[in-house]
């Protein structure tokens, strides 16, 4: 198969039900699939036929480019007012003494860090801590700005806006223009988890619900900022429940286009409420992806964030679909390594990112938050 022809008719005919060589076909003509041809990949696609769609799509859009972004991240608390099932990382305010609360002074401390460093965005996201509120965090944007203002800001999940805006008692709308004023251009993807309520109602059943997650991100949208979007899969959801949570947020890319990537997020199951569940293959992860890939085809950009994934499946992951591996991040993130991930304490430099991306014949490119290219790295 050339890099960029799917040869549908020799290669696949002998072995395929009709109904999934109308998905390869489909695929092969740049057509969107259904929630019911999605549903039939999870149930019946085989690894290395998902494989070779996704991987036909990645290269038709990116041409082996594999993007990365030079970023730190700021963790301002783990205390959280929420209990989701599956967060190995949160510790609730009684709890506190436990866990970790930033000042001010220490997060502007840590931006200083980088004084002088190439790095082009700031990802702040953390617990939804009851006296951190609105007000705070718009000083602490505003004070990275006119510190730093080249740094892209991007933070805070739906679920921590959901709360800060409720306790401000502003709408939506309000409460992201102030934030938006105050300096922040893009929210991550967290929060997200499944959104189909019987899956909530289990493993988080306190925090914002799908369809307020959803609304927080068409505000952000319609004010001009961009946002990820996640989904933690592996746990206790369907194959149903993922293309549900996938149609979902394709309809919402339909209607704004505001979203730069999605970002499908490994269950971990160490030492939190829901380490009774045996997390998933690498055989389902890759799978994931690639079908990801063939579904989300409104979203140029399919992420694996190797801190949680391991360097080497997020390096095999860019035979599935998988076009960008987020950042070179230093160990400022506790999310995954308190979790379980191998990543225990999750840095890689420029050199070796791209030394990754490159031994699997791809092309290391470093992106800035929006995907505007920076520059490619040629093998020395
Ligand atoms: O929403 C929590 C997940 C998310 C576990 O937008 C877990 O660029 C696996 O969203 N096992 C927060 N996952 C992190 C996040 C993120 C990460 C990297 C990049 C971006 C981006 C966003 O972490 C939570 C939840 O889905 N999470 N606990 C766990 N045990
Ligand atoms: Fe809090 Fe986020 Fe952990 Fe849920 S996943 S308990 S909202 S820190």
């Amino acid at each position: 198969m050339a890099a960029h022809t799917l040869e549908t008719s020799a290669v696949f005919t002998k072995t395929l039900s009709k109904d999934l060589l109308a998905i390869a076909e489909k695929v092969k003509n740049g057509e969107r699939i259904t929630p019911e041809e999605g549903l039939l990949l999870f149930e019946k696609g085989e690894l290395s036929f998902v494989a070779s769609l996704a991987d036909f799509i990645s290269r038709r859009l990116h041409d082996g480019k594999v993007y990365f972004n030079r970023n730190f991240h700021i963790e301002p608390t783990n205390v959280c007012v929420f209990t989701c099932n599956f967060c190995s990382y949160s510790r609730l305010y009684k709890h506190r003494d436990d866990g970790w609360e930033l000042s001010m002074e220490q997060m502007l401390d840590m931006v200083k860090k980088y004084d002088g460093q190439p790095v082009t965005e700031v990802h702040i996201v953390g617990g939804v801590h009851p006296k951190m509120n609105l007000e705070f965090f718009c000083e602490l944007l505003s004070k990275i700005k006119a510190h730093r203002p080249d740094l892209h800001l991007k933070g805070f999940t739906a679920v921590e806006l959901d709360y800060m805006f409720r306790k401000a008692k502003l709408t939506t709308e309000e409460g992201m223009t102030k934030m938006r004023d105050a300096g922040l251009q893009s929210l991550p993807g967290g929060g997200a988890e499944i959104f189909h309520p019987d899956v909530r109602a289990e493993i988080c059943p306190d925090k914002v619900d799908g369809d307020g997650w959803l609304d927080i991100h068409r505000t952000a949208h319609k004010l001009g900022m961009h946002s990820n979007a996640t989904m933690l899969y592996g746990h206790i959801e369907t194959y149903a429940h993922r293309i549900d949570h996938m149609t979902r947020l394709r309809d919402l890319q339909d209607e704004t286009g505001g979203f730069n990537c999605f970002i499908p997020l490994k269950f971990r199951n160490k030492d939190n409420d829901m380490s009774y569940v045996k997390e998933v293959s690498i055989v389902e992860d890759m799978r994931l992806y690639a079908i990801a890939r063939i579904f989300m085809d409104n979203f140029r950009n399919l992420k694996a964030y190797w801190p949680m994934l391991g360097r080497e499946a997020a390096q095999l992951s860019l035979s599935y679909g998988v076009n960008d591996l987020d950042g070179t991040i230093d160990d400022t993130t506790k999310i995954y390594s308190m979790a379980g991930s191998e990543e225990q304490n999750p840095s890689l430099s420029t050199e070796q990112l791209c030394d990754i991306i490159l031994s699997v014949g791809r092309r290391p490119v470093e992106r800035d938050t929006l995907y505007n290219e920076i520059k490619e790295y040629k093998a020395e």
